[in-house]
């Protein structure tokens, strides 16, 4: 026995780890797992943050088609954040679907507590088209939630639902539509323009009256559902690690686009072809 060899045989010391960013998602189960909760885990673990969850309601689901939804009750939404901030330092959170006015009372009630940044991805219709947000609820995202957010991430949809209909057709009436939504909640928002533009996919940011575009090659011919999910996810893990606004939103942008294009496809029991992202960053 050589005079190394009880050292060599004592379990190596590991350094101690590099304490991890930590962010909270509150938002509801995907079965499928391409959006929602699920999505949200995923990026932030590819983006090195440690994620948390409050799931708010169960979808069952594959893409394409909502099966049924299933709300947690809100004393429970309330009962999952707080035991997370009683002992994890949340430096980011955001809200995915929330489904009905009693939930969202109940996330902006106990955030309103917390000293957190918060991204609102003010999920209302899946990308199948079913309908996900309860009718009514609008009101409480509108008077309770929107007001604390540090980023609101609304699609083309979202964005002309909240402004009574209003078309939303280009560069122009969508840095209008920003800027009044801006200015209605006190709080920044990013319009996100998907496929209005046929080759590359823009958004909108409005901050404080000022405008900043974001902007990414389009990917066609992939259809899948998550994209937004992902992008507030992605959003809330740079805050979380400390980069600013337009920081996270930029890396954010890119990451979803990677995340697009490496997507996974494969042949439904149906032989229908399905796409899901890829967040492997
Ligand atoms: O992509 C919107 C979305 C968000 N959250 C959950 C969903 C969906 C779409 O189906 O199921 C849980």
């Amino acid at each position: 026995m050589g005079p190394n060899t009880a050292a060599r045989r004592r379990p190596r010391q590991s350094s101690p780890a590099a304490e991890s960013a930590i962010a909270l998602t509150v938002a509801g189960s995907d079965t499928s797992a391409g959006a929602g909760i699920q999505a949200d885990l995923k990026t932030f673990s590819a983006l090195g943050v440690y994620g948390l969850t409050a799931i708010t309601c169960i979808v069952a689901e594959i893409p394409g088609k909502v099966s049924e939804l299933e709300p947690i009750d809100p004393v429970m939404v309330r009962k999952q954040i707080q035991v997370l901030f009683d002992a994890f330092r949340i430096s980011a959170a955001k809200t995915g679907l929330l489904c009905r006015s009693e939930t969202i009372s109940a996330v902006a009630g106990i955030l309103r507590t917390k000293n957190v940044q918060l991204v609102v991805d003010p999920v209302m219709i899946a990308t199948s088209g079913d309908q996900l947000l309860s009718p009514g609820a609008l009101d409480a995202y509108e008077r309770e939630l929107f007001p604390m957010a540090t980023l609101i991430t609304p699609n083309l949809d979202e964005a002309a639902t909240l402004l009574g209909g209003e078309e939303i057709a280009d560069r122009s009436s969508m840095a209008k539509a920003a800027r009044r939504l801006g200015k209605r909640y006190g709080a920044p928002v990013l319009l996100k323009g998907g496929h209005l533009h046929a080759d590359i996919a823009l958004d909108v940011l409005c901050r404080d009256g000022k405008i900043t575009e974001f902007s990414a090659p389009f990917v066609p011919g992939i259809a899948t559902h998550g994209t937004g999910c992902t992008y507030s996810a992605a959003i809330t893990a740079g805050l979380a690690s400390g980069l600013s606004l337009c920081a996270s939103i930029d890396r954010a942008k890119h990451f979803v686009t990677r995340s697009i294009r490496r997507h996974l496809r494969w042949k439904a029991v149906s032989g229908a072809p399905i796409d899901t992202l890829n967040q492997f960053g």
